[in-house]
């Protein structure tokens, strides 16, 4: 079997790729089952999609592609034993979906391997992901493979996107057509270059409607997020830490665990949570527990109680916290119980709330609070405050700096270039970027914080409709001619489907860092360039230099 080869993330070893381990923890064995995963997808997608251009479709090939996408993500999901039986589940809707064709009478190419291949121990399913096989690294071409893995990543992030929709009953039927038509072109080896840029451009356009639809189905769900104060310290009781993004896992455990005792801590990208309105009723709501996901580990130390996991990012935990962490959804570490849905849809958390009461109560290892909630509906009530605010020249600029953190050292670049901006401009943030200038004493202008939180990295679309919003207000032609700088921090895939929404909104001159993605060709980037002003950061001071003239 070959070594793995992974480039999906910022963290991609020696900004080229993992190929023994991934930086992430991620076993070779496991990348490859996950590209095994991908191929099983792409040949559901490509019959999905033949079958809706014959004018049907199957909602389990829809469910089967979102869930799968969204279990590769990065720090997702590292259980083989999940990934086994997605690849197996895969090939039997594959096979049906064959039957169904075959039984319309509609006719496809049947010789293709993606349609053909046939596995089911474990070693046949992960050699089947070998880079000569199904991998990354099967398409010889540098710029081809560079644009067919871009759209892969974004539609992984899309699919992040929908799924949390989809759980909330929201689903918008012309993304997962797209998505199916879209993994069926990265296996079309007659698309050139400028054909899979203009697919970019397409996944970036369903990208702002996944967004969309996301941002629907959580504000009609637990109303708009709206200014909080979060409490950073801890209570007496026994806690539990959620952490994730899954917003109906949240709302599931909020009332299980109501009257039991125990207290609700979120963790990492879980805190907007404390930003909605439906969630704010919880007296044991009880706060914000540590920073981004790539400190989980001295945390989880000192929380004391079980940890619930609904998405990414899973640091690969060791010794005792492994009994203590509890995955749901798409995610899974082996080891850790896994809980599913029971028969009537609902997922039952009694298992953890037990453990949590044999357990001792958080350590304190901050105190304070922070400020967040600033998602559209909430600025635009403070629109009068900001327009005045510009007007006046109080605010010189806005400074988008949305996206992920991460381990690397570089990325005390963002908390520096935070330090550094002068007084009279604005961050507006999103996703867990935020944690490396959401702590600091940054100041306000005229009572709006020098910080905005709008939120999850899903809900990076706030920020575009802020920026449309102040086109509206500021009667100019393009955001582009708007105060507003974009200064994105990436990490995992949902950052790039971010990204490619922004692009497809026309935002120019974006700083992406702190390094450019390992998947991107040197080709690519000419053409992100060249076409859209995409530049990798440089020093805090060129920077800021840059950004305000
Ligand atoms: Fe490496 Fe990132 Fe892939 Fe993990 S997800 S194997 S760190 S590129
Ligand atoms: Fe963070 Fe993993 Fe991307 Fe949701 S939790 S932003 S990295």
């Amino acid at each position: 079997m070959s070594e793995m080869f992974c480039f999906q993330c910022q963290e991609a070893a020696k900004g080229t790729g993992c190929t023994k381990v991934g930086v992430c923890g991620k076993p070779s064995q496991t990348a490859n089952l996950q590209d095994t995963l991908i191929y099983t997808v792409k040949g559901v997608s490509y019959l999905a999609n033949i079958l809706r251009e014959n004018g049907e479709k199957t909602k389990e090939a829809d469910d089967y592609m979102i869930h799968s996408l969204f279990m590769t993500i990065t720090n997702a999901n590292f259980d083989e034993a999940q990934f086994f039986d997605k690849v197996r589940e895969g090939l039997a809707i594959r096979n049906s979906l064959k039957t169904l064709l075959d039984s319309k009478g509609i006719t496809f190419n049947n010789d293709m391997d993606i349609l053909t291949w046939t596995g089911s121990t474990e070693e046949e399913l992960i050699n089947k992901g070998d880079q000569s096989e199904v991998g990354v690294l099967a398409t010889a071409n540098e710029d081809i493979r560079s644009l067919r893995e871009l759209n892969i990543i974004g539609l992984k992030g899309l699919a992040a996107y929908v799924h949390h929709a989809y759980v909330l009953d929201f689903e918008n039927d012309e993304i997962y057509a797209f998505m199916h038509k879209a993994l069926s072109e990265t296996l079309n080896d007659s698309l050139t270059v400028d054909q899979l840029v203009a697919l970019t451009l397409e996944t970036g356009k369903f990208s702002v409607d996944g967004m969309s639809l996301l941002d629907e189905a959580n504000t009609t769900s637990y109303g708009h997020p709206e200014l909080t104060k979060v409490d950073l310290g801890v209570r007496k009781n026994p806690g539990i830490l959620i952490s994730g993004h899954d917003l109906h896992d949240m709302e599931e455990l909020l009332i299980q665990t109501e009257g039991t005792g125990v207290d609700v801590y979120t963790h990492g990208e879980m805190l907007p949570g404390q930003y909605y309105p439906a969630f704010k009723k919880y007296d044991h709501l009880a706060g914000n527990y540590g920073n981004a996901w790539w400190q989980q580990k001295a945390e989880f130390e000192t929380f004391n109680g079980p940890i619930l996991f609904t998405t990414n990012c899973i640091v690969p935990p060791k010794g005792e916290v492994v009994k203590r962490i509890f995955t749901t959804g798409t995610t899974g570490f082996p080891g850790c119980t896994h809980i599913l849905p029971g028969e009537n849809g609902k997922k039952d958390f009694s298992e953890i709330i037990a453990l949590a009461k044999t357990l001792n109560s958080p350590t304190e290892i901050e105190t304070g609070e922070i400020i967040g909630g600033f998602a559209h509906e909430q600025v635009f009530a403070l629109a009068d405050k900001v327009v005045d605010a510009v007007k006046s020249g109080a605010i010189r600029k806005f400074f988008v700096m949305a996206g992920c953190d991460g381990r690397m050292k570089s990325r005390n670049y963002y908390t520096e270039f935070a330090e550094k901006l002068p007084k009279d401009t604005i961050i507006l943030t999103a996703g867990c970027a935020k944690y490396r200038y959401l702590k600091l004493d940054l100041g306000d202008i005229n009572g709006i914080p020098r910080v905005l939180d709008a939120g999850q990295c899903n809900d990076s679309y706030s920020l575009a409709l802020i920026a449309l919003k102040l086109k509206e207000i500021f009667e100019v032609e393009s955001i582009n001619e708007l105060p507003i700088a974009y200064n994105i921090a990436w990490y995992e895939q949902k950052a790039v489907t971010v990204l490619l929404a922004l692009l497809y909104l026309g935002v120019k001159d974006i700083h992406l860092g702190p390094t450019l993605p390992a998947f991107l060709s040197p080709n690519v980037i000419n053409v992100l360039v060249e076409n859209f002003g995409i530049s990798p950061i440089g020093t805090v001071e060129d920077d800021l230099k840059l950004f305000l003239g």
